[in-house]
């Protein structure tokens, strides 16, 4: 039985997630609940393995969609597992950094793969273990490259993607938001740090009121 929450972040690259992800932790903390921060790809040891595999493979071998896409859902099924219910059975609250949003978002819009493909996938690896609460930071493509490659870090296997992969995953996050508007709230990522904290905030406040 799960007696915690769970929260998932998602957004395109250079959203301000990992900015967002601390405002979030130190909001929940001062209200009480215990947390604990993972993140997808990743999550648990096997699962960051794989991650490392998606993220940085040596190869230069072409890796296909949906090759991309199953080691996103082997992770996955080993996170939910070894880290996702556990945790929340014993009541503490779970705060992911991207989960099935961004396959849909990715592997959907960005790699082209049908949504009924995807969404087999996961009805079979997923199945109810769906975010109570998902906060997508939504922000254009260009600035969010912009912002990422100010912060001079090697871009990995899928940030060497062109632009307009990043147009078309961000798309596919909004129509996944128009979806499920319940569970999938849009911050304006593209304002101020503060303005940003200040929406998120609004987001937390009703959903601890609500839940
Ligand atoms: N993936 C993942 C899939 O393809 N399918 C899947 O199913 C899953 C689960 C994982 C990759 O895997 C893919 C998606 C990804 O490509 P990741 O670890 O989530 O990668 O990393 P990235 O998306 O690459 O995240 P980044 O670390 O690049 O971006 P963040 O965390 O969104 O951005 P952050 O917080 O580092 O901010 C970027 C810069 O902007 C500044 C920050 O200080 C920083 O310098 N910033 C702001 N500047 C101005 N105003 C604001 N409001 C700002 N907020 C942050």
């Amino acid at each position: 039985m799960r007696k915690g929450k769970f929260i998932t972040v998602e957004g395109t690259e250079g959203a301000g997630k990992s900015t967002a992800l601390k405002f979030i932790q130190d909001f929940l903390e001062q209200n009480g609940k215990q947390i604990v921060l993972t993140r997808e790809p990743g999550g648990t040891p096997f699962a960051e393995e794989v991650r490392n595999l998606l993220l940085h493979a040596k190869t230069t071998e072409k890796i296909e969609p949906e090759t991309e896409l199953l080691l996103m859902f082997a992770g996955r099924v080993q996170h939910i597992a070894q880290c996702i219910l556990p945790t929340l059975q014993t009541g503490k609250w779970i705060v992911s950094d991207r989960y099935i949003d961004a396959s849909y978002a990715y592997q959907g819009g960005g790699r082209g793969i049908s949504h009924h493909y995807i969404h087999k996938l996961d009805r079979l690896a997923v199945g109810h273990i769906y975010p109570d609460l998902t906060l997508l930071l939504d922000i254009p493509a260009d600035l969010g490259m912009q912002r990422a490659e100010k912060r001079g870090v090697q871009k990995d296997r899928i940030e060497q993607e062109r632009m307009d992969f990043f147009v078309r995953v961000r798309q596919a996050y909004l129509d996944r938001a128009k979806q499920d508007p319940n569970r999938i709230k849009i911050i304006d990522a593209s304002k101020s740090l503060a303005d940003v904290e200040t929406q998120i905030h609004q987001v937390l406040t009703e959903f601890l009121v609500n839940k």
